[in-house]
Parts: C-alpha cells; sequence; structure tokens
C-alpha cells in the first residue's frame, strides 16, 4: 500500500471527524468504492485523478457533494444510499490530501498510456461545411466536443471527450488536425476530416496546457505534477523530450503554462515557482531562431530523447520575480507577464531578455485573456482582470495604461477581430453580473452596448467567425448554450443547446492568428 494512503489517523484530523469514526477505513472503503474508476493510486483511470491539486476549486464540501449526490452527466454515481455521512466526509478529506511521494510519471509511463487508433486516408474532408470556418465547441458540463459548421452555425458531429478540459485546444497550420489538453494530462489528436480521435497519451498527472510547434512537429504539454514540460512528437504523440524544470539552482517548479510562438519558432513557458522564463528552439538550428541576441543556452536537460543539436535547446531568461499567464505582442518580441501580487504586472523584451517595463494593475490581470489591435498608429492592449470589474487598456508605444474601463464586474475573457470595431467582455467572476457581456468600442473606449443573453445564467467566452461578421456567445450552463449574434447590430441569430459550453475556437481565426483572439 502507498504510504500517503496508510494513515487513517491523518484522514481523520483533516476530516475533522469524530475519533469512532476515525476507525472507519477509508483507505478500504476508497479501495471499495471508487478506486475501479479513479485508479488504486488516485492518479486517475477512466475516472479523473483525485488529488487535491486536479480538484481544483471543488473543495473538501464539493467532493462531499459529489460523492453523496453524484456528477450530473458523467458516470459517478450517487453514494448518498448507501454510505453514511463520516464515510463520505471521510472519502472527501482522503481525497484532498496530498500525496507523500511525488507520483511517477516519465517517459515509461506515459508511453504505456498511448493508444493509436488511425483514421482512414481521406484526401478532402468527409462533410460539405467549410473547413476552414469550423468552431470546435469544447462542452465542458458532460464533456463533450462539438463541432459546427461556421456558416449554418449546424452541429455536424459530437464526440466525448477526455475529462475535464482546459485552455485552447491547437489546430495545425492546415486546419486539419486539432489537439486537446485536460486537466488530467491527456492529450488527444483529433482528426477533423475524417472526424475521429487519431492518438490520445497521458503527458502528466496535471496539466497546464499545450502547445503546438511552428512546424505542427512538436507538442509542448505543461504540467503541474510532476514538476515537468514534456515535448512529444505532434504526428503520433510519442515523448520526444522531458524537461524536468528546474532553476539554474535547482529549485523545482510547476509550469504554469507554455505558448507557441511561431515567429520565434520556439515554445515560452511560465513558471510558476521560480523567477525564469524559458524558451524552448523548436528550430534544428536553435540558436538563429532568437535573432542573435541570444546569451545564454543550455542543450540535453533530463531526459535527452531528441539527438539533433538545437532542437529543444533552452534559454532561460531571469526576471525578478515568477510571472504567470502571459500576453504576447503580435510579433512575439515582448511579453507581458502577471505578477503573483496581483497587483502589476512585468513587460519582457524576448530578444533582450531584459524586463522593460512595470505596469501597475490592482485587481488580479488575466493577461492570457487580453486582445490588441491599432488605435491612430498605436498598439493598444486590453486586458480583463479577474477580481476587480474594469478593463485595462495599456498603450506598447510607452507600456502605460491608457484608460481604465469600469465594467459589470470581475471578467474572463475578451474578444475581438480585425474585422469588428468592437471588443466583447465578460463579468463572468462577479457575484451579481455573471449574465452580462459589454460591448466597449475600440476607438472610443466606452461601453456603447450591455447584453444579457440568459438573465441570471453566467455567460461568458466569445469567439467570431472567419469573417468577423458573427459572434458567438456561451452560456455556461448544464442547460446552456452557444448563442449566434450578428457582431453589428446585436441581434440573436441562432441558439444551440449545449451543456456547458466553455470555449468555441475557429479553426480559420486560430490558423491564421487573427487579431482579437486568444493563441
Ligand atoms: Fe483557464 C485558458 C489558466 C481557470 C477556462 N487558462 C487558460 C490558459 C491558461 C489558463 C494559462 C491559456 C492556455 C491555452 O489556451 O493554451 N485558468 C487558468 C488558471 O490559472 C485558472 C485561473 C485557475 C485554474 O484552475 O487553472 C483557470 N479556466 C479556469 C476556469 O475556471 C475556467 C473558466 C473553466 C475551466 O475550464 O476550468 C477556465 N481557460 C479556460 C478556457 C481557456 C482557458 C475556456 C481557453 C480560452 C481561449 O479562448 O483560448
Amino acid at each position: 500500500m502507498r504510504p500517503w494512503l496508510s494513515s487513517l489517523a491523518g484522514v481523520a484530523f483533516l476530516a475533522g471527524i469524530a475519533p469512532a469514526i476515525a476507525q472507519t477505513d477509508a483507505i478500504a472503503l476508497y479501495h471499495a468504492k471508487c478506486a475501479a474508476c479513479h485508479g488504486g493510486d488516485r492518479l486517475g483511470a477512466i475516472g479523473p485523478a483525485l488529488l487535491p491539486d486536479n480538484l481544483g476549486r471543488l473543495g473538501v464540501a464539493g467532493a462531499e457533494k459529489v460523492i453523496r449526490s453524484g456528477r450530473a452527466a458523467t458516470q459517478m454515481p450517487a453514494f448518498g444510499g448507501e454510505l453514511d455521512d463520516a464515510s463520505i466526509k471521510a472519502l472527501a478529506a482522503l481525497v484532498y490530501t496530498k500525496p507523500a511521494t511525488t507520483p511517477i510519471w516519465g517517459v515509461k509511463e506515459i508511453s504505456a498510456s498511448r493508444v493509436l487508433t488511425p483514421a482512414p486516408v481521406v484526401d478532402k474532408p468527409t462533410f460539405k461545411a467549410d473547413p476552414l470556418n469550423l468552431f470546435v465547441v469544447v462542452e465542458s458540463g458532460d464533456h463533450h466536443v462539438s463541432i459546427l459548421d461556421g456558416d449554418t452555425f449546424t452541429p455536424i458531429h459530437r464526440f466525448a471527450s477526455r475529462f475535464a478540459l482546459h485552455g485552447g485546444p491547437k489546430f495545425t497550420r492546415d486546419g486539419r488536425y486539432v489537439f486537446f489538453g485536460s486537466r488530467d494530462g491527456w492529450v488527444s489528436k483529433f482528426d477533423l476530416w475524417t472526424l475521429r480521435t487519431v492518438a490520445e497519451v497521458r503527458a502528466g498527472v496535471n496539466t497546464r496546457n499545450i502547445a503546438l510547434s511552428k512546424d505542427a512537429k512538436h507538442l509542448a504539454v505543461a504540467n503541474y505534477l510532476p514538476n515537468t514540460l514534456v515535448i512529444l512528437n505532434a504526428s503520433d504523440l510519442s515523448v520526444e523530450k522531458i524537461f524536468d524544470v528546474a532553476d539554474r539552482k535547482g529549485q523545482s517548479s510547476r509550469v504554469s503554462a507554455v505558448y507557441q510562438a511561431p515567429q520565434r519558432d520556439s515554445f515560452i513557458a511560465a513558471l510558476k515557482d521560480v523567477p525564469e522564463i524559458w524558451e524552448i528552439a523548436t528550430n534544428p538550428n536553435g540558436e538563429p531562431v532568437f535573432g542573435g541576441f541570444v546569451h545564454s543556452y543550455e542543450k540535453g536537460m533530463v531526459e535527452a530523447l531528441a539527438s539533433s543539436q538545437g532542437l529543444f535547446a533552452l534559454r532561460r531568461i531571469e526576471a525578478s520575480e515568477p510571472l504567470d499567464d502571459f500576453f504576447f505582442d503580435p510579433d512575439y518580441r515582448n511579453l507581458i507577464g502577471a505578477s503573483r501580487q496581483g497587483d502589476h504586472a512585468v513587460v519582457v523584451n524576448l530578444n533582450t531578455g531584459r524586463e522593460i517595463a512595470n505596469i501597475p494593475m490592482p485587481g488580479m490581470p488575466h493577461l492570457g485573456s487580453g486582445i490588441s489591435w491599432m488605435r491612430d498608429g498605436h498598439r493598444l492592449v486590453a486586458t480583463p482582470h479577474l477580481k476587480e470589474g474594469k478593463i485595462s487598456v495599456i498603450d506598447t508605444a510607452d507600456w502605460k495604461t491608457l484608460a481604465t474601463i469600469d465594467t459589470a464586474g470581475p471578467g474572463f475573457f475578451l474578444r475581438s477581430h480585425e474585422n469588428s470595431p468592437y471588443i466583447w467582455a465578460d463579468s463572468f467572476l462577479s457575484l451579481k453580473n455573471r449574465d452580462k457581456i459589454q460591448i466597449i468600442d475600440k476607438e472610443t473606449l466606452k461601453i456603447v452596448r450591455v447584453m444579457q443573453p440568459a438573465p441570471g445564467k453566467t455567460t461568458g467566452h466569445v469567439e467570431f467567425d472567419r469573417s468577423g461578421r458573427h459572434a458567438l456567445v456561451s452560456v455556461w450552463d448544464m442547460d446552456g448554450a452557444i448563442i449566434v449574434y450578428d457582431a453589428t447590430t446585436f441581434a440573436e441569430i441562432k441558439r444551440l443547446p449545449m451543456s456547458k459550453p466553455a470555449g468555441k475556437y475557429n479553426v480559420y481565426n486560430k490558423i491564421t492568428f487573427s487579431e482579437g483572439t486568444s493563441h
């Protein structure tokens, strides 16, 4: 038995339950009721991993509720009829106990998880819709993905995804393949022409997101558990390299996120626990892709499975503090990273590796959702704030805050399109106004309209079609919807029922790195 499963006293302590209940064999109970789906070691199987960091914001009380009542639209049954309250509390406390030793998830484990299901050979899509104007919709309610025709807004396919996909899916430049990452570390490769999943692999135990290299040959996976950055071969999802992430002094770190930087032909990684930003060459020549400005390189980290010289060469950029949640300017020369204090952001010039500005930004900016556009010859960047109902607008000429737009409440996502004069902003995290969408004029920086697509229901995340004429809005409810709006008149065109649709992604906008959408 694993050491971290062996302490009933600890479980009872964590659960705050009486000694008599402490005798309840929570571990035996776990093995009897949970292990078949969630794995004997809690690392997940057909059900998700049951480790505190994987469970995120659910909380112990939330876990008790799920054990008691089950989880709608999943295979998680309700145990309320067969387990008493003390047993449910002991199980919830158990799954919220950190493992005493870090689970091992290296080349062997990753490779053993890989499943290949090649699709039939085709030379064109197996459907009539414009393959570049499809929308990929992640339905987080029942863990499915829907594919929509972006001209008629009609679903053409729906399939079960891995549990809890997170972050934007990543598309190959021809728009044929899309990759998804789940919080439990699963990476899935889906063929949009044959509408089939063609490969899957579990690249981590607790994963943040994925990024695809410029040439679509390599896929990077950012992990919180273990502290690794995994590079997969994007063709068959085999392991190419694993970085055990640590700073120069050897201090290990989680990886907050990894981003593709096509203009630089590299990946850029945000590290959670150490003041370094990593840049990893995805070009076999390595160094020249960084424009000759590079000072420090380290090659061949822990498991150098790739032998070519410059490929995956690592450059460490030292920062004054750990930075998270990056926004990049369109040529990927500069990034803006949020300080963990939540009150300022730091601009780093990636060519020189130096910090060039510090921008006060109270209220925890969510730079990952930032967008940029040109106004009066200046490139502006807008970012929502997770803790305040404000949108900051920064002028990249001097990296100063040009305006602060007050909204109905803290928001999560922003969207625009090069053909639209407006920014669409939600108030996703507001207590009272989470059903509001604000339309902001990109010239005047004023709110010109407030919409309430589904009164009382959390609404957020907008994506335009390839022309910019329509905007699709998510109603995040089990009984939710994607609402299609005319992006000029704001008239509702169509309402498609969906199960808690999270993000939706237009193939063309993604592969062209459209201005106004996430990359
Ligand atoms: Fe996300 C993208 C981090 C919570 C839905 N989220 C991202 C990205 C990062 C990130 C770094 C960009 C990755 C990419 O697209 O490749 N998210 C974080 C957090 O640190 C945070 C605040 C806490 C956490 O638990 O991880 C967080 N995110 C959430 C949620 O609670 C959301 C609303 C629901 C969910 O699915 O968990 C959520 N995040 C999203 C979505 C995107 C995303 C839909 C992709 C946006 C896009 O348009 O590209």
